[in-house]
């Protein structure tokens, strides 16, 4: 059929994880039960003016009383891996001191549940949801945070390790930092450029030391990456990607895998680094066994005024994340666009992975997130969501070409299980394989589900010879 892509007929080896994520924010609900503390996502959501609808997650999906249930959707989509954050307020409610044991029990639960179901648990420490009473203390611009962090996850490890392989650390310190704290999209909604940096460099050290703090069996961090083009060849055009790409992708992997920040980017960012203290960056640069790629898109940037100061628009009034480079703009690309208005490009997926694979020392990859949002419609209990189904597609044979080409990828995690609260944007934009009334909480698998639960069928019938 015309749908017919790539991807169906290709093989991936006997041992690729087939996975799905989520975050505790986006999916759990239950912000009130079994003793959790309060999150600045919480907070953020509760001031007007910061999210789409003056939507929260109070509720969110309600995965925290319906895992069960979810995780049975996860066996019927014959997944092998699933990817989870930990609620950090759950377990310790102030961010510091004890351990709330009634929170650490659930995700007990949910690894549980899922080694009966065959699903390997991949353990995200923080996505995001920061105990409101470290931000009070100061948040990520303030260096203590990154040790309240190492303990935390030193005592989630010691409760979970024999239930779960694989803990990686901080989700995306791109967004943390300068969503965070320079444009002021996401919680705690602060627009403090040169506090952005040190929470950049914060959210790196708390990796780091988390790293240290675990002897975990497999450890990874996790980094959101972009293709970066030059609208033209022109030398604005070229610096304005330079940029772009140096604080996006550079800072964190050159700080991640060779212990240092590039000297151009530090430049750009027009901070000192007085806050960088003798031995982070080997911190920082503690071996890790799998480095966690998410990827949705290419930025096309250029060096002259006129465009927009980000990919995509926001849905609330927020400054640039883009911190000592605000003039760079972000320009039409040419391609087609998803919900969020990010545009479509599977060879950028394949860029950024050769590209990893290449610059930088060897270590075992996987694609974290990668998936898109529509304008989803459900209709007799069927959501025909053939553009979902062909991103997946075409962004799955990217990951193949990559493979063939010698990028050690190990997985693939689509963005998201389930439709979720979608931060900034509240529950307006719909990522996931399975649909979720938000009302009532039915969950119908789309079509890209059914499609992805035969790629899975279909990748898993061969002897583990047969990779
Ligand atoms: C990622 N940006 O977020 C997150 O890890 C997920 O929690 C989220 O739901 C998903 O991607 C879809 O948005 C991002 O503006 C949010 O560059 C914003 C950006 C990138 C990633």
């Amino acid at each position: 059929t015309q749908q017919e892509q790539a991807s169906s007929h290709l093989r991936f080896p006997a041992t690729f994880a087939w996975g799905a994520a989520t975050s505790a924010y986006q999916v759990e609900g239950a912000v009130n039960e079994d003793g959790r503390g309060t999150s600045i996502w919480d907070t953020f959501t509760r001031t007007p003016g910061r999210v789409l609808g003056g939507d929260h997650a109070d509720v969110a999906i309600d995965h925290y009383h319906r895992f069960r249930d979810d995780v049975a959707v996860m066996a019927e989509l014959g997944l092998t891996a699933y990817r989870f954050s930990v609620s950090w307020p759950r377990i310790q409610p102030d961010g510091s001191g004890t351990f709330n044991l009634k929170g650490l029990d659930f995700y007990k639960r949910l690894t549980d549940e899922l080694r009966a179901n065959g699903i390997d648990p991949w353990l995200t420490l923080y996505h995001w949801d920061l105990p409101q009473a470290l931000e009070d203390a100061g948040g990520w611009p303030n260096r203590d945070t990154a040790y309240r962090f190492a303990d935390y996850a030193r005592c989630v490890h010691d409760a979970l390790k024999d239930h779960v392989h694989t803990f990686s650390t901080v989700n995306e310190p791109w967004c943390a930092a300068f969503l965070g704290y320079a444009s002021g999209e996401h919680a705690p909604g602060r627009r403090e450029p040169a506090n952005a940096v040190r929470a950049a460099h914060h959210l790196n050290l708390a990796h780091g030391l988390a790293v240290q703090a675990m002897d975990a069996r497999r450890v990874g961090g996790c980094v959101n990456l972009y293709a970066v083009s030059p609208e033209t060849r022109s030398e604005a055009d070229l610096d304005a990607a330079r940029r772009i790409d140096g604080l996006q992708n550079r800072f964190f992997l050159d700080a991640l895998l060779l212990g240092r920040y590039p000297d151009d980017v530090i430049e750009d960012l027009g901070v000192g680094l007085d806050f960088v203290a003798d031995g982070d960056m080997a911190v920082i640069n503690a071996p890790i066994d799998v480095l966690l790629v998410n990827y949705y898109s290419r930025f096309t940037v250029s060096g002259a005024p006129g465009g927009k100061a980000s990919a995509a628009a926001a849905p609330t009034d927020t400054g640039s994340p883009w911190v000592g480079s605000e003039h760079v703009s972000f320009v039409n690309g040419g391609r087609p666009v998803t919900a969020m208005g990010w545009e479509i490009d599977q060879d950028g997926l394949l860029e950024v992975l050769n590209r990893v694979a290449r610059d930088y020392p060897a270590v075992p990859l996987v694609i974290s997130e990668n998936g898109a949002a529509f304008d989803d419609v459900l209709e007799q209990g069927r959501v025909h969501d053939t553009d979902r189904r062909a991103y997946l597609d075409a962004h799955l044979s990217a990951c193949r070409a990559a493979i063939e080409a010698g990028v050690p990828l190990e997985g693939y995690f689509a963005w998201s299980l389930m439709d979720n609260f979608e931060w900034a944007w509240g529950y307006g934009k719909r990522f996931g394989l399975v649909h979720v009334d938000f009302e009532t909480q039915r969950r119908v698998l789309k079509d890209s589900a059914l499609w992805y639960a035969e790629i899975i069928r279909h990748n898993r019938r061969h002897e583990p010879t047969d990779s």
